[in-house]
């Protein structure tokens, strides 16, 4: 156990609520908070209902729980305080805990302190601040399972195998040359083997960092086809102006709305077209970045004015706008024909999207990583292992060349894990948290 001090902080944002957390955290927890409640003997893990009083005035009536250490969040003593959401109560009672010997908490302290007391690993830690903020189902989802351990024993099992195979190579290396067996096809397997799951993890960023932060669709195409108008239609919103002038829509707007537990960030653009137009030409220019950028992009053709052109469908969803002799919409040639105006083709350009979602989150049951700190790591120890699977391939291996990169590579999973990480990084990770988490 740690001798570290005790830490206080609101666990619940300020406001006016219902009610609001406080949590305090230390070996000395309860030793620094028990004048509160007139040092009533807390039994761990129960609700115990307690009036607060200070020099006699009544602060509050709350619940108070204490988690004893090392059964708790943090591994240390903890005293929840559970009382009436008022700021000035919370202020009240945080200034008291100050007063007697505990310190306002950094941000994400008590997460750190869990770290630092072996409770959670480096992983589970970012898992929990990707949690807090998520507005995403499926993030949340696979980040649950990452700090149930999912990934951390994906990665605990790699690197085991990376040990197993140095120890093996070490050996190998202290056998006389003449007793010496070809071992170079077992060095083969047991590599491909370690390496399989690192790459499966290292293509899952992309489609994870796309869960975590919400996908991005554009609406594009040339002036009046209608881009506003599915804008409107998909946010259920009047918010964009449409008229019959080509040229209305001049800067980017943007609405989110959550489609099957995915969030999603819509986009209207300016019709692309050559023009004089200052404003408009910059729009345009808008525009065509954002296509570089989205995820989705809806491209919309006038079914009155041109046809539609071939593009590419990874990327692309094509509509034919305006077809409005139809009752319902079709599919033809991969081209959804609608007429947004009457409502005609909404709910099959919708189902495209949750279609593209989803063979992009094509193994969402899969443990997925969506941190760029994990990402830069991962890729790092699969190029050394990929290269040094490779060298043994193809030419005379030296095998202290081999346990030398495999070594390196050993390290990545360390300070993935938290085990060797330096102590900036880790003061970057925590202090992202907000206070009292
Ligand atoms: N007939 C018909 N008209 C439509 C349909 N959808 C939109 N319109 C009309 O087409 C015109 C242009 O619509 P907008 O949504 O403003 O087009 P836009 O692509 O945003 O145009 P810009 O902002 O100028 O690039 C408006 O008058 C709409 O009412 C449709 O399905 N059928
Ligand atoms: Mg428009």
């Amino acid at each position: 156990m740690s001798n570290r001090d005790t830490i206080v902080a609101p666990s619940t944002p300020y406001g006016e609520s219902g009610l609001a957390v406080i949590r305090v955290s230390g070996d000395d927890a309860l030793i620094n908070s028990s004048f509160l409640f007139n040092n009533k003997k807390l039994k761990n893990r129960y609700a115990h209902h307690c009036k607060l009083y200070s020099a006699g005035q009544l602060i509050d009536d709350v619940i108070i729980t204490f988690f004893k250490a090392p059964h708790s969040f943090t591994g240390e003593n903890i005293i929840e305080i559970s009382c009436h959401g008022s700021v000035a109560i919370v202020n009240k009672i945080i200034k008291l805990l100050i007063g007697a010997d505990c310190r306002l908490a950094e941000p994400g302290e008590f997460t750190k302190r869990a770290f630092l007391n072996g409770k959670i690993d480096l992983l589970q830690a970012e898992s929990i601040a990707s949690i807090i903020s998520s507005k995403s189902e499926v993030n949340i989802k696979n980040q649950q399972r990452i700090l149930s351990g999912e990934l951390s024993n994906i990665l605990i099992k790699i690197r085991n195998d990376l040990i197993n195979l140095i120890s093996f190579i070490e050996h190998q290396l202290d056998i006389n040359e003449e007793d010496e067996i070809d071992q170079t096809s077992k060095l083969i397997d047991v590599l491909t083997n370690i390496i399989s799951p690192l790459l499966k993890l290292k293509n899952s960023y992309n489609r994870g960092k796309m869960f975590e932060l919400g996908i991005k669709v554009a609406i594009t195409g040339k002036p009046n086809v209608g881009k506003s108008t599915l804008f409107n239609a998909l946010i259920n919103s009047d918010h964009a102006i449409t008229s019959n002038l080509p040229g209305t829509t001049r800067d980017i707007l943007s609405s989110d709305f959550v489609l099957q537990g995915v969030p999603i960030t819509l986009y209207d653009t300016a019709g692309i077209r050559e023009s004089e137009n200052i404003i408009e030409k910059r729009g345009v220019e808008k525009a065509l970045n954002l296509i570089k950028r989205s995820d989705i992009n809806i491209v919309i053709f006038d079914s009155l004015n041109g046809k539609a052109l071939n593009y590419d469908q990874k990327k692309n969803i094509l509509i034919l706008n305006k077809c409005d002799d139809l009752s319902k919409s079709v599919i033809k040639k991969g081209i959804i024909h609608s007429s947004i105006i009457n409502g005609v083709g909404i709910d099959t350009i919708l189902d495209m999207i949750i279609k593209k979602i989803n063979t992009t989150k094509s193994s969402s049951n899969s443990t997925f990583i969506s941190s760029f700190r994990q990402s830069e790591l991962i890729n790092n120890s699969y190029n050394i292992l990929s290269n040094t699977l490779n060298i043994i391939k193809t030419e005379m291996i030296d095998l202290e060349i081999v346990s030398f990169e495999l070594r390196e590579s050993l390290n990545d999973f360390d300070v993935l894990l938290g085990k060797t990480t330096p102590d900036d990084i880790i003061n970057n990770i925590f202090s992202k948290m907000c206070v009292g988490k």
